[in-house]
């Protein structure tokens, strides 16, 4: 008599079991490397029960083309700027749901209505920063102001850069005094021989971790995302950051969610929970980016907001914007050039 009923609890057990497995919420994150501090990932699951698994991409390009194929489905995406205003234009993303956010209103006042996302219909800014050149100046003596005086052959294995083609294009495009989003075949042709001169220099490309040739002394100049070098001059201020004379791509990461996205709640909840000013601060101390978060750069430090990479006083900045298929132009010069 007792059997049945003791049988019937375990296999009701073992099944309600199996299905609490299946049901357990979760978010697919697609985001930057090292990006996402895993402190804001363990407090988020903790508060919500929502597990996180972060996948993690090194351009904005590699992230589309991967979102582009479909075979994986994400609920969470952190494109930059250009990048969100290109997946806007093919429809590829979830408007998200004022209401779900509130935290919005912590953001300072210049990132609410961007250009590449007006009246952040579709994104909300992670982190800015710009792209710029630090240099060791205990080795470095001669002046460098800008790319060109990066690129020289007597710097030749000295120089790690980031791995990003967009970004190396703009580059030799600045110096060329080229718009960098007027990114046509004829222009890419003038700028050839310069990137293919400026190749040859580079001892590193790396758009993970460019510190760690810094701080070992393998390179001593670099062409950098704003929050390594801001990391560097916290470790060590002899590492000076300097936005490129002839201007610096300026960058506002974002968190979006493509169109069709499983667990839209759950990203909408994330999206709402990095907004918080402590949790927005956890993240930018690990990684000292300009926040665009006013609430939680009024929780930073002097020291913090004196760091000349996290926050530039001056400089010629630049914006990218969506090029369409001429991206695959950049992807195919920048390949052939690689490999010869
Ligand atoms: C952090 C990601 C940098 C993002 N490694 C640059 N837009």
């Amino acid at each position: 008599m007792t059997r049945i009923p003791l049988l019937l609890f375990l296999t009701a057990a073992v099944l309600t079991q199996g299905c609490d497995r299946r049901q357990t919420p979760s978010l697919n994150l697609f985001a930057w490397s090292e990006y996402v501090p895993q402190e804001v990932i363990e407090g988020f699951t903790k508060e919500t029960g929502v597990k996180v698994n972060y996948e993690t991409y090194d351009s904005n390009e590699a992230m589309i083309t991967k979102l582009s194929q479909g075979s994986t489905r994400y609920d969470l995406i952190q494109p930059s700027e250009y990048a969100v205003e290109n997946l806007i234009r093919r429809n590829m993303l979830e408007p998200l749901g004022e209401s779900q956010i509130p935290n919005t209103k912590n953001l300072d006042e210049a990132y609410r209505n961007p250009s590449y996302d007006p009246g952040l219909k579709y994104s909300r800014p992670y982190m800015a920063g710009t792209v710029g050149i630090v240099v060791n100046s205990d080795i470095v003596k001669d002046p460098i102001r800008g790319f060109a005086d990066v690129f020289q052959p007597k710097y030749r294995g000295r120089i790690v850069a980031v791995n990003d083609d967009r970004e190396i294009v703009s580059w030799a495009f600045d110096v060329l005094k080229i718009p960098i989003n007027d990114v046509t075949p004829a222009n890419l042709q003038k700028a050839r021989p310069l990137i293919k001169s400026w190749l040859s220099l580079v001892k590193v490309f790396d758009s993970d971790n460019p510190r760690a040739p810094l701080l070992s002394g393998d390179c001593d100049i670099g062409v950098v995302y704003s929050g390594d070098a801001a990391k560097l001059y916290e470790q060590n201020h002899k590492f000076r950051y300097i936005l490129p004379e002839e201007g610096a791509h300026q960058f506002v990461d974002s968190l979006c969610i493509p169109r069709g996205a499983a667990h839209k709640e759950a990203a909408e909840q994330f999206i709402n929970y990095i907004l918080r000013p402590e949790v927005s601060k956890i993240i930018s101390d690990k990684f000292p980016y300009t926040n665009p978060n006013a609430e939680a750069r009024k929780l930073s430090s002097k020291e913090q907001l004196d760091n000349p990479a996290s926050y530039p006083r001056a400089g010629h900045v630049e914006v990218f914007h969506d090029i369409g298929p001429a991206t695959q132009q950049i992807s195919a010069m920048m390949t052939e050039l690689r490999s010869g």
